[in-house]
């Protein structure tokens, strides 16, 4: 996927910084702390029994993605820092083409992998440089760069900001 000369300028200007994937076969870090993320389904070969377990050192140890944007959730422009979804998914090998992110309070929704921006939306775990409670939608946000362009602010981008995300599953 290619981005357009506006997006790029836009992107640009917003100050995103994204960093390539070192390696894809790279395993995850082992948890040590509270797990807040599972990914399982149809992935790589390297998957323990159960799926991939992650902490936030293990979210925070991979390349990340940061953008400033207005939301409908929230007051005035803040900066969310976090993982590509796209390359997370790349990362742990998924092989389906479909993903069901869930949250904590049971809300799931599908999303089409190949469909899927490589840098957008990102599994946002900062806002402001700040890791986020539940209460305020954390600990972690899928969350689309809104202001970028007029597709984040579409009824699938909306549906798809799933906040309190704990587990995604690759079919
Ligand atoms: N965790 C969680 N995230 C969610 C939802 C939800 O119910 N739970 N609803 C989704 C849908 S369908 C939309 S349109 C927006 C709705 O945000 P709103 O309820 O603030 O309008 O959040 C999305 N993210
Ligand atoms: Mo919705």
């Amino acid at each position: 996927m290619r981005l357009s000369r506006r997006l790029m300028t836009a992107t640009f200007l917003l100050g995103l910084c994204w960093q390539p994937v070192s390696s894809l076969a790279e395993p995850f870090p082992a948890p040590t702390e509270e797990v807040i993320l599972t990914i399982d389904g149809k992935l790589g070969p390297d998957t323990p029994a159960g799926g991939i377990a992650l902490d936030l050192s293990g979210l925070k140890a991979l390349p990340a993605t940061s953008f400033t944007t207005r939301t409908i959730w929230t007051d005035g422009a803040k900066t969310f820092t976090g993982v590509s979804l796209r390359r997370l998914l790349e990362m742990a090998g998924a092989s389906g083409n479909t993903v069901w992110a869930e949250a904590l309070n049971g809300y799931q929704v599908e999303m089409n992998i190949p469909e899927l921006h490589p840098e957008f939306p990102i599994i946002a775990y900062q806002i402001d440089g700040v890791e986020f409670s539940r209460r305020d939608k954390g600990p972690l946000w899928i969350v689309y760069p809104y202001d970028l362009d007029e597709r984040y602010r579409s009824e699938v981008s909306f549906a798809t900001s799933v906040w309190q995300l704990q587990k995604m599953t690759v079919e």
